[in-house]
């Protein structure tokens, strides 16, 4: 692609996203990303033009509520390529969706004794469910280390899996070293032990394509917000077979069949876990957020994020105070750099970045035991989306390389 026709295509996205200024550059995307207009008008005009409270009435809003929020589930299921709707459960974020299992599947399948398996890459939110239920099961939590690098071999996996361990947890890509785990691979070694395979996507399946069916994982959680949807709509993916044998894991209206003073039975898939008014407005924006996606196609996103963190690397290198953490190969970054630079605390980095209008990411990124076995105890992250441009790397470079003249040093 020539740099004229990238410049175009730069614009052409940017015109999409309201909040996207020139004088701003917004490099927080592994936190969350910014919303197209489609998605704005897609809620709004629910809100204007559908909003009830679905599931319940008979009547013709609410059936239009519900048709439209029944509508966003088969858009997840075809984004994800799941079997059936009835694997696609509604949360409000990824960290919700790894509760839900941490709660309602470890209930009746662990016991004191048997091991979960999850690598020292997880985010606090694929940490904390394991770790409860650890607790309240008596099963004993293990982690597996990667290379320095991130890297998890086949072997190291085969390794670290023992004739105890029941349940299998990992990230598909990190959110602090961009790396990508071979998520196929080991949910298939994992299952030929009799494992369960849980996989947190919520850095992968906003930045490549994800397929529940060819991964063959058992779940899938991520959150809509950081794939241009709205905060407070999540997704699990569930295989159904384990769906079904679950108990639900909140409980309340909607999620039952029918309710005596001594007891309940359940809804069937997937409402037995959407207890509760569900976020009908979130579901819609998710939508419109995925048919935004399916317009751009993953061909180019992951080619626009893979030359922005190639160039913002190749940039970076030239500093000598700048150490990129993770891959040197800019391809196992899937956007995120996450760095050092010599002498400057990384709050500090984030406020001259701020300063300068470039937003990062500065502290553990919710990954504290990751970053202590890497042994620092901060760092930088800038993160990029498919709608970032090449001047705003440009902008953070300049600003970067005048960090440490702004902290007081002579160069
Ligand atoms: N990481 C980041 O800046 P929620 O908060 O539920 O939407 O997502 C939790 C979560 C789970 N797994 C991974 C790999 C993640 O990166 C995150 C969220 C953000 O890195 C916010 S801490």
């Amino acid at each position: 692609m020539t740099k004229t026709e990238r410049r175009e295509e730069d614009e052409r996205i940017r015109r999409d996203f309201p909040l996207l200024n020139p004088g701003e550059a917004y490099l927080d995307n592994a936190a969350t990303t910014q919303k197209p207009q489609a998605v704005l008008d897609a809620v709004t005009e629910y809100y204007r033009k559908s909003n009830a409270n679905p599931l319940r009435g008979l009547y013709a809003l609410s059936v239009e509520a519900t048709r439209e929020y029944e509508d966003a589930r088969e858009a997840v299921r075809s984004f994800i390529n799941a079997k059936s709707t009835e694997e696609i459960i509604f949360t409000r974020n990824a960290t919700e969706s790894l509760n839900l299992i941490g709660y309602a599947w470890t209930e009746d399948h662990l016991s004191a004794g048997d091991e979960i398996l999850i690598t020292v890459m997880e985010h606090h939110s694929d940490m904390l469910p394991w770790q409860q239920a650890a607790r309240r099961t008596g099963a004993v939590l293990r982690y597996l280390e990667p290379l320095e690098d991130g890297t998890i071999t086949e072997e190291m996996f085969r390794k670290a899996l023992t004739p105890r361990t029941r349940l299998v947890c990992m990230t598909q890509i990190s959110n602090v070293l961009g790396c990508r785990n071979d998520v196929k691979t080991f949910a298939s070694i994992a299952h030929e032990q009799g494992a369960v395979f849980v996989c947190d996507g919520a850095q992968s399946v906003p930045h490549i394509p994800v397929d529940v069916q060819d991964l063959d994982v058992d779940f899938l959680a991520f959150s809509g917000h950081k794939m241009l949807a709205p905060m407070g709509i999540g997704v699990l993916y569930g295989r159904k077979e384990i769906l079904e044998k679950m108990q639900p894991f909140l409980f309340g209206g909607e999620m039952i069949e029918y309710v005596t003073r001594e007891g309940a039975t359940y809804a069937e898939l997937p409402h037995k876990f959407e207890a509760g008014t569900v976020n009908a407005g979130g579901a819609v924006g998710l939508h419109a957020a995925i048919d935004y996606y399916n317009r751009i196609g993953f061909e180019r996103i992951m080619e626009r994020e893979e030359h922005l963190t190639r160039y913002t690397m190749e940039r970076m290198r030239e500093n000598p105070y700048i150490t990129i953490l993770g891959s040197e190969d800019p391809k196992n970054h899937h956007g995120i750099i996450t760095f050092k630079v010599e002498g400057v605390h990384p709050h500090d980095i984030a406020a001259i970045l701020d300063s300068l209008h470039v937003d990062v990411r500065a502290g553990h990124h919710c990954a504290q035991p990751l970053l202590k076995f890497l042994g620092i105890p901060s760092t930088t992250r800038a993160s990029f989306c498919f709608y970032n441009t090449e001047e705003e790397a440009d902008r953070l470079i300049d600003a970067l390389n005048s960090v440490r003249k702004e902290m007081g040093y002579a160069e």
